[in-house]
């Protein structure tokens, strides 16, 4: 066995933050609760045929009705921190601050406090894709006006909830909601070829939001705040042929560099810019289809981060592919991708159990990105179908990438900060609806309890986050290893 191959024994530094995450509609429920304004996924699961079975949110986990229950089955996985998101037009049900749906916003009061009492702090993502629909009506994120609607958005919740939420999350992966939302209209609002503009207007609204805090609450309400992009690594298909070489690079700049070089080197990857460029050209356009940021704006975007928030879940083998002249993000990017075949599948056709991938990304944002602290804010697996909670996969998954994560901190000197679980619990998976099951808790949606049933994952888990990690068994018998 190589050192590679090995798990690795160590800690973790004692004030490492474990999290396990959720959003609000794929878990909340209560979907016009309360004067609760309509979002886009509200529309679009309700299209029919656009999820599996045509599942919705409408119920979800019933999250909105279970406080108490969420935060004791927080309680027994030991961890210190929990990830959950805001729904938007819970808390202002036309998108704008004209009109604030207070009871909205006492839900979230109420979850933070419980969490409080508990000792277990809010991390807050702020945008986890359910927009209200009453800004879709007039483009949702193709329009600029977005930028300042979405900035007094953030500006309530750092008045209401700041002085006792200290994490926050501006957006999470923006690439998933420009690319499926804006691009292949395969999520909501499903739109289809507008990808870069409504990506340059994620980007703007990201750094707005940011400044805020960093101008007006900054000083007195002392969080953290930054932006979750989420990415794939890439390994050529063949590693002695140049070609793959290459591919694997145009992955990762169009994919984690779309968003992340903005924000921490400024502006677009170069590798974007002169691509995009260079084919627009080609087709007798005038100019690029990449926006273009203005140089003020490239300075104001550039450093708007207090960490690197990153969500990972698996590895690509990538080659070349000539699109031709097809004009968008998959003619541009020239890059196919395949799965090696000896690597695990899982219950998501496009996630297989691929560790080593996992400490190669944190090595590559440490070199790419200027060695920032780095925040994992979504690491699972899923199984498909029936609920298994005998779930050894989701175990063996956990243990080999969380050991990635010591082994990217402990021997590659990345600035590892925190791990969080996707998900605490099995929720609505999108397009994918409630067939595919991130959870480690089940939660029993045919009975009107709505039960959350902890799977074994949930136990090995919390192992984990009460060792810190994984203390070496030579060292002496650990009770870490045995929670109550
Ligand atoms: C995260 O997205 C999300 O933040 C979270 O809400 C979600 O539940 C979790 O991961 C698990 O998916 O079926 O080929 O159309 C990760 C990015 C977006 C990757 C959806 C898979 C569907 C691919 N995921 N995408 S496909």
């Amino acid at each position: 066995l190589t050192n590679e191959e090995k798990i690795l024994y160590g800690e973790f530094p004692k004030m490492f933050n474990w999290s396990t995450a959720s959003s609000s509609y794929q878990i909340e429920g209560g979907w016009r609760a309360h004067g609760k304004g309509l979002s886009i996924w509200d529309k679009f699961a309700h299209t029919p045929l656009k999820t599996d079975k045509s599942d919705n949110g409408d119920f979800a986990c019933n999250s909105y009705n279970k406080i108490e229950e969420d935060v004791e089955v927080l309680k027994k996985l030991k961890v210190t921190f929990y990830r959950f998101s805001i729904s938007w037009p819970r808390v202002l049900p036309d998108g704008t601050k004209d009109y604030i749906n207070q009871a909205g916003l006492n839900y979230y009061s109420r979850l933070v406090n419980a969490l409080r009492a508990a000792n277990i702090q809010p991390q807050v993502t702020l945008y986890h894709w359910d927009l209200p629909l009453a800004l879709q009506k007039v483009g949702g994120w193709e329009n600029e006006t977005i930028v300042q609607r979405f900035r007094d958005y953030a500006d309530v919740l750092f008045t209401h909830l700041g002085s006792r939420v200290k994490f926050w999350i501006t957006l999470n992966e923006p690439f998933i909601v420009a690319n499926l939302g804006y691009g292949y209209g395969s999520f909501a609002p499903g739109i289809v070829g507008r990808q870069y503009i409504a990506a340059h207007n994620l980007i703007k609204a990201h750094a707005e939001a940011w400044h805020l805090y960093n101008d007006k609450y900054r000083a007195t309400q002392r969080g953290v705040i930054s932006i979750t992009v989420n990415s794939d690594w890439a390994e050529p298909r063949n590693p002695y042929k140049q070609e793959d070489v290459d591919a694997a690079q145009r992955y990762l700049q169009f994919f984690i560099g779309w968003f992340a070089h903005p924000i921490f080197n400024g502006d677009y990857p170069e590798l974007m810019k002169t691509i995009i460029r260079e084919r627009s050209l080609a087709a007798g356009l005038p100019g690029s289809r990449l926006p273009e940021f203005t140089p003020e704006e490239i300075e104001s975007i550039k450093g708007t981060h207090d960490y690197f928030g990153l969500n990972h879940y698996t590895t690509v083998l990538s080659f070349p592919v000539n699109m031709g002249d097809q004009q968008d993000y998959d003619g541009d990017r020239g890059t196919g991708v395949t799965h090696d075949r000896t690597w695990i599948e899982t219950g998501s056709s496009w996630l297989k159990i691929t560790p080593f991938g996992f400490r190669k990304l944190l090595k590559f944002i440490r070199d790419e990105y200027g060695n920032p602290p780095i925040y994992v804010t979504e690491n699972g697996v899923s199984e498909r179908g029936a609920v298994d909670l005998d779930d050894i996969h989701r175990t063996h998954f956990y243990e080999n990438y969380i050991n990635q994560g010591l082994k990217a901190l402990l021997l590659d000197g990345v600035d590892l900060r925190g791990y969080t679980a996707w998900s605490l619990m099995d929720n609505f998976e999108w397009a994918a609806g409630y067939s595919e099951r991130f959870g480690l808790f089940y939660v029993n949606r045919s009975d009107p309890d709505f039960p959350r049933i902890p799977k074994n994952s949930a136990l090995r888990y919390a192992s984990i986050v009460n060792c810190n990690g994984f203390p070496d068994p030579a060292l002496g018998p650990h009770d870490c290893l045995t929670p109550e």
